[in-house]
């Protein structure tokens, strides 16, 4: 019969990349990759928008080590505001009058110092009633000794000749300033000498630190975040509170009515949209004139249960190439979300088509990921549930499914509840993960993410193949730290 004349579509075990003659040495692999119009990544890799993966304490992480963490959605538009302002604050060069500590001028030396020591600063700004900096002081200058008292008032202990820095100050500047004149700190001012901020070593030395860190052009973090194929009223509060990059979260985007929803939201908001998830060519076809990239994955994920409760579904390697086929041609980033256990499917993911991968299981077990560790048996795990599932869908956000939630006893959940061993933190997650997308890199030989899509070629591995390519014929005595059996 002419139904059974079906097409074949393959996923990550069903493919391996062809090795290549190379002169890449992997850790020379630039992983550095388009994830949307505006945004560029260094590292390819976003974590989940899931309420058991990415807070603002995941997004933080994963922008400082050159990813990107998708915030979930349920939650209230308050708590997004204030999550989204989380991401974008974390690693500010100048810290917000808002939360500088400050003094007054007429304070006590005793209550000055009390104040830091609570408040946990080493230096405070004095500023008169008007804002205007009349000095800094700090820690050392209140301790006690000969010409000052503790009831005397701060002005006679502060240092009142202070080094201050203009609103544009950038960090390379903000360092020479306070390295040449030996302070920890440098209040900033207007042009009437009003305090708006204030710029710490510690600050600009945490920032070295993450040299990998995304950041958008006043160096803020950036930050994407999830919002409902029909809530245009989040995606314009999260646009407003400065997200990079929303990302319209639903299961089945080739749908009419939530293409015609995230064409009107692309419409309304100043940030990137990604359209997602999709599977096919023609869903693709649908979308690319107008999404700022597109997100591949109909029923790949850990904890989903699409294919099996709705029979329908786009093994993943098919899915993210034929979304590629069509998105490459219009510049638009494909972004493979869901179904990825080991960093050789995430390269395999890129060889396919793909600009980034996301994924969910592999960072829900790190300390950055919402929730508490759990013992069972002895073995430490976290929390990992579907969104899909019924206590997700109970906490909000079951329009992901296309479906009415507020009748809330008649969930038909396309996502199972779970726990997922515990991991320790991102930041040696990501290096494992990193590190194993560029020995792919190495073994196809190419130096840059848009050289190793040109180059790479699949063979295709039959049943006997995927054995020989796990450990076999041995017992595992001590666990890779990249490697678990299943
Ligand atoms: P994985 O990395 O395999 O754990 O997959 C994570 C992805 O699974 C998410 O980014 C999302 O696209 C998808 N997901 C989330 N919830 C559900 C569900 O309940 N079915 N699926």
């Amino acid at each position: 019969s002419e139904k059974l004349r079906v097409p074949e579509a393959l996923t990550f075990d069903d493919v391996l990349l062809k090795p290549k003659r190379s002169t890449i040495e992997p850790d020379e692999a630039d992983t550095a990759s388009q994830v949307s119009t505006n945004v560029s990544l260094t590292v390819p890799i976003l974590s989940a928008a899931m309420d058991t993966v990415t807070e603002s304490g995941m997004a933080i992480a994963m922008a400082r080590h050159g990813g990107l963490g998708v915030l979930h959605r349920n939650m209230n538009l308050d708590q997004m505001v204030e999550e989204i302002e989380r991401v974008k604050s974390a690693d500010e060069l100048i810290i917000p009058l808002e939360d500088v500590v400050t003094v007054d001028p007429e304070t006590s030396v005793r209550e000055a110092d009390n104040l830091m020591a609570r408040e946990g600063v080493g230096g405070a700004p004095v500023i008169n009633t008007n804002g205007e900096v009349q000095g800094i002081i700090s820690s050392t200058d209140v301790r006690p000794h000969l010409e000052v008292d503790e009831n005397d008032p701060v002005e006679k202990a502060m240092t009142d000749e202070v080094i201050t820095a203009p609103q544009d100050i950038d960090a390379r500047d903000a360092f020479d300033l306070m390295y040449e004149h030996k302070i920890e700190r440098v209040p900033v001012v207007d042009d009437e000498n009003l305090l708006v901020g204030l710029v710490t070593m510690q600050g600009i030395l945490q920032r070295r630190e993450y040299d990998q860190a995304v950041r958008d052009e006043d160096g803020q973090l950036r930050a994407g975040v999830a919002v409902g194929p029909f809530e245009l009223e989040r995606a314009e509060a999260a646009d407003e509170a400065g997200a990079d990059i929303l990302f319209i979260d639903c299961a089945h985007a080739h749908n009419g009515n939530v293409i015609d929803s995230a064409r009107e939201i692309k419409s309304t908001v100043e940030a990137d949209v990604v359209v997602g998830n999709i599977g096919t060519r023609e869903a693709a076809k649908d979308v690319v004139d107008f999404a700022d990239g597109v997100k591949v994955g109909i029923g790949p994920g850990s904890i989903c249960t699409t294919r099996v409760v709705t029979g329908s579904g786009m093994p993943q390697i098919t899915a993210i190439a034929q979304v590629a086929d069509v998105a490459s041609k219009h510049d638009v980033p494909v972004i493979a979300d869901g179904g990825i256990r080991y960093s050789g499917d995430a390269i395999k993911a890129i060889a396919a088509g793909a600009d980034a991968v996301m994924l969910g299981s592999y960072f829900a077990g790190t300390d950055e990921a919402p929730g508490r560790v759990i013992t069972m048996n002895g073995k430490k795990y976290k929390q990992y549930r579907g969104m899909g599932s019924v206590g997700a869908m109970q906490s909000g956000g079951g329009d992901r499914y296309l479906k009415d939630t507020d009748e809330d006893d008649d969930y038909v959940p396309e996502g199972v509840e779970a726990a997922t061993p515990y991991k320790g933190t991102l930041q040696s997650e990501l290096q494992q993960l990193v590190g194993g997308m560029q020995s792919g890199m190495g073994y196809v030989g190419a130096e840059s993410v848009p050289e190793f899509k040109e180059r790479a070629e699949f063979v295709r591995v039959s049943a006997a193949g995927q054995q020989e390519s796990h450990p076999h014929d041995v017992v595992i005595t001590d666990e890779a730290p990249n490697y678990k059996p299943d």
